[in-house]
């Protein structure tokens, strides 16, 4: 059991492309296993190994309710879109920010599962919108970069504003 750190915004390892996985090896097992504890810990319904500092193209995902329907993506791809669709995202990477995204609403996935055997699967609802904000992970996307200019601005100001403050009051002098 081991809870990793998670990178925030606006640390730039967050912008760097995951490379695929070649052999899913016993070291890339104990990651999944690492990030399923991190992602649980801090009560996250997915995460990409970019927001633990590995980049490697990982994702996990769980959206039940009693966190028992673990889902593995390694090397996934997007391999069909249809419709649109929106909720109001967050991420572990950017904490306190809350806001709609537009996704497509129904996606086909190509991946490898934690065994190293290729699957294919469809995905609506909540589930696609996850998938989708998890690949954006290791491409180094963000939610927030789906919104306008001045938005981002706005966040990036709160953010620097509110980590000012942490700042200050962790080391007082
Ligand atoms: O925990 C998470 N909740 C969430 C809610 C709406 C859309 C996407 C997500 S993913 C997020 C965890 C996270 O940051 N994964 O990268
Ligand atoms: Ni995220």
């Amino acid at each position: 059991m081991s809870i990793l750190e998670i990178l925030y915004y606006p640390d730039k390892r967050l912008r760097k492309i995951a490379d695929p996985v070649i052999v899913v090896s016993n070291d890339i097992k104990q990651i999944i296993s690492n990030m399923f504890d991190t992602m649980y810990f801090n009560k996250g319904i997915g995460l990409a190994a970019t927001q633990v500092n590995i980049h490697q193209q990982i994702i996990v995902v769980d959206l039940g309710e009693h966190r028992k329907q673990r889902l593995v993506f390694i090397n996934p791809t997007i391999i069909k879109k249809a419709g649109t669709t929106s909720i109001t995202e967050s991420c572990l990477s950017i904490p306190q920010i809350h806001e709609i995204i537009p996704r497509s609403e129904k996606i086909t996935i190509q991946s490898l599962d934690q065994n190293g055997n290729k699957f294919e699967m469809e995905a609506n609802n909540l589930l696609a919108i996850c998938i989708q904000h998890e690949v954006d992970h290791l491409f180094g996307k963000l939610f927030i970069d789906y919104l306008p200019p001045l938005k981002i601005k706005k966040i990036h100001k709160k953010i620097k504003k509110s980590l000012k403050l942490f700042k200050k009051h962790q080391c007082p002098l």
